[in-house]
C-alpha cells in the first residue's frame, strides 16, 4: 500500500513544486507582454512624426478616415472576440470526474450543417462594411490624387529631390524651367495655399513624406511624380525618408516651414539674392577656404571662385572655374546649394539643429538672432562621415560629404565665419 502510494505521493508533490513556476512563468510572460507594449508606445509618444496630428486639410482627411475605420475595426474586433469567448464558454463541456475518462461522445453537442440565413447574413454583412469602407478610403485616395493646386498662388511648383541622403527643394516661381530658388531639407511655404510638387530622385528610390500635411509620394530616379502639399498652419514640421533608400536613410530628413504669405514673399526674396564675398577679415580667409576645398561640390548663387578649381569641372552642372554662376548652375547635383545656408534651421538632411533654442525666435531672423549649434557644424566639416555615415569613399559611387581633417583650427573657424555670412 505504502509503496503504491508513493509514486502518487512524488506526483502530487512534484506537481505542487512545478505550479509555482507555471504561475512565476505566465506572470513574467505578462510583464513581458506588458513592458512590450507599453516600450511600442512609448515610441509613439512625444514623437515629432506624429500622424496623428493633422495641420492640413488633406491630412484632416487622412486622419479622419484611419479613425472612422479605426472604430469599425474595433466594434468588429469586439463582436467577433466577444462572440467567440462566449461561446467557449458557454458550450464547455465539463470534465469528466474520473481521470482515467475521456470525454464520452454523448457529450458533444448536436451536429449541425448549412444554415441558408446565417450563412448569407455573414457573407453580406462584411460586404456591406467592406463597402462602406472602401467608399470612404477612394474617396480619399481620389482627392490625394487630386493635383491641382491652389490657383492664385505664388509658387508655380517646387521640385523635391531626393538623394541620398538629404533632400534638394528647387522653388519654381514662373513657368520657366530655371529653378529661382534652390535650398536643401527645408521647404518654406506660405501657409494655406496648396503647393504643386515634382518629386524625383538622382539616384535610388526615396519617398516624400511630411505626416502632419500629407500623404507619401515616392521620389523615383527618372521620373517626376506629381504631389502637392499644404502648410496649414504655422510652424516647423518634420518629416522623413520612407522608402528604405542605404546606408543613412535613417538619417534624411526634411522640414516643412509654414510663415505667413508675407514673411514667405521676404523670405523669398531674400533667397534670390546672390551670395557676396564676405567684408569681415576671418569671413573672407573663410571664403578663400572654401572657394578651394568645398566649391568642387557646393553653388554659392553669383560667386565667382577665387581659384581655378580643377575639380570643380567633374561635376557636369556646376562649372567652379571663375565664372559667374548664373541662375541654371544652382544645382550642383552633388551637394546642397549654400548661398542662404545660414537661413536654414537645421542642417545635413535636417539631422542636426543649426541654431540652439529656436523656440523663442522667428524663422526669418535665425541667422540674425539664432544661437549658433557651432560644436556641431565644425564637427560636420572636420569630418563629416563621422557624423552621419556616407559612402565618400565608396570604389562604386561617392556619396556625401568628404572628411576634412587636415583643416587647421583656424581654417575651421573661418569656414563657419564664412559660412554665417551666408544669410
Ligand atoms: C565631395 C563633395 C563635397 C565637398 C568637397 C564638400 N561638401 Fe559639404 N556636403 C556635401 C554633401 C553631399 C552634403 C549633404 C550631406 C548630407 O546631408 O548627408 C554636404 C553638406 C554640407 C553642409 C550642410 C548643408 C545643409 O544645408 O544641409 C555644410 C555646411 C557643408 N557641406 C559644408 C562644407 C564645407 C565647409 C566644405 C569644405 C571644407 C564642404 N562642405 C565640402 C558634399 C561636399
Ligand atoms: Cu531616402
Amino acid at each position: 500500500m505504502s509503496q503504491k502510494e508513493s509514486p502518487v505521493g512524488t506526483a502530487s508533490q512534484s506537481d505542487t513544486a512545478r505550479r509555482p513556476s507555471t504561475h512565476v512563468r505566465r506572470r513574467v510572460g505578462g510583464l513581458a507582454v506588458a513592458g512590450g507594449s507599453a516600450l511600442l508606445l512609448a515610441g509613439c509618444a512625444d514623437t515629432p512624426l506624429d500622424t496623428m496630428a493633422p495641420e492640413s486639410p488633406i491630412a484632416n482627411e487622412i486622419n479622419n478616415l484611419f479613425i472612422g475605420v479605426g472604430i469599425v475595426a474595433v466594434i468588429v474586433f469586439i463582436l467577433v472576440q466577444g462572440a467567440v469567448i462566449y461561446m467557449a464558454r458557454r458550450f464547455r463541456v465539463a470534465p469528466p470526474k474520473d481521470e482515467s475518462q475521456i470525454y464520452p461522445d454523448e457529450d458533444f453537442p448536436e451536429q449541425i450543417h448549412g444554415n441558408t440565413r446565417l450563412e448569407i447574413g455573414w457573407t453580406i454583412l462584411p460586404t456591406v462594411i467592406m463597402a462602406v469602407v472602401a467608399f470612404f478610403t477612394l474617396g480619399t485616395l481620389f482627392n490625394l490624387d487630386d493635383v491641382s493646386a491652389s490657383d492664385n498662388r505664388q509658387i508655380q511648383k517646387v521640385t523635391v529631390v531626393g538623394q541620398q541622403w538629404w533632400w534638394e527643394f528647387q522653388y519654381h516661381l514662373d513657368d520657366d524651367d530655371i529653378p529661382d530658388i534652390v535650398t536643401a531639407n527645408e521647404l518654406v511655404l506660405p501657409v494655406g495655399e496648396e503647393i504643386y510638387l515634382d518629386v524625383t530622385s538622382r539616384d535610388v528610390i526615396h519617398s516624400f513624406w511630411i505626416p502632419a500635411l500629407n500623404g507619401k509620394r515616392d521620389a523615383v530616379p527618372g521620373r517626376t511624380s506629381p504631389w502637392t502639399i499644404e502648410a496649414g498652419a504655422l510652424g516647423r514640421f518634420p518629416g522623413e525618408c520612407t522608402e528604405f533608400c542605404g546606408l543613412s536613410h535613417a538619417y534624411m530628413e526634411k522640414w516643412v516651414i509654414g510663415v505667413t504669405a508675407d514673411d514667405w514673399q521676404v523670405w523669398a526674396d531674400n533667397q534670390m539674392a546672390d551670395a557676396e564675398v564676405p567684408t569681415d577679415a576671418d569671413a573672407l580667409a573663410g571664403w578663400e577656404v572654401f572657394s578651394a576645398q568645398c566649391a568642387s561640390c557646393h553653388v554659392l548663387n553669383g560667386l565667382t571662385s577665387l581659384n581655378d578649381t580643377d575639380a570643380a569641372d567633374s561635376f557636369e552642372i556646376y562649372d567652379g572655374a571663375n565664372r559667374l554662376i548664373d541662375k541654371q548652375t544652382q544645382v550642383s547635383g552633388a551637394a546642397p546649394n549654400l548661398s542662404h545656408f545660414a537661413s536654414r534651421s537645421t542642417f545635413a538632411g535636417g539631422i542636426f539643429e543649426l541654431y540652439e533654442n529656436i523656440d523663442d525666435v522667428d524663422y526669418l531672423d535665425l541667422a540674425q538672432a539664432g544661437d549658433l549649434n557651432r560644436g556641431q557644424l565644425e564637427a560636420w566639416i572636420t569630418n563629416a562621415p563621422e557624423q552621419k555615415s556616407n559612402a565618400w569613399d565608396s570604389p562604386t559611387g561617392q556619396r556625401g560629404m568628404t572628411p576634412f581633417e587636415a583643416l587647421s583650427s583656424d581654417d575651421v573657424d573661418h569656414l563657419v565665419a564664412f559660412l554665417m555670412t551666408l544669410d
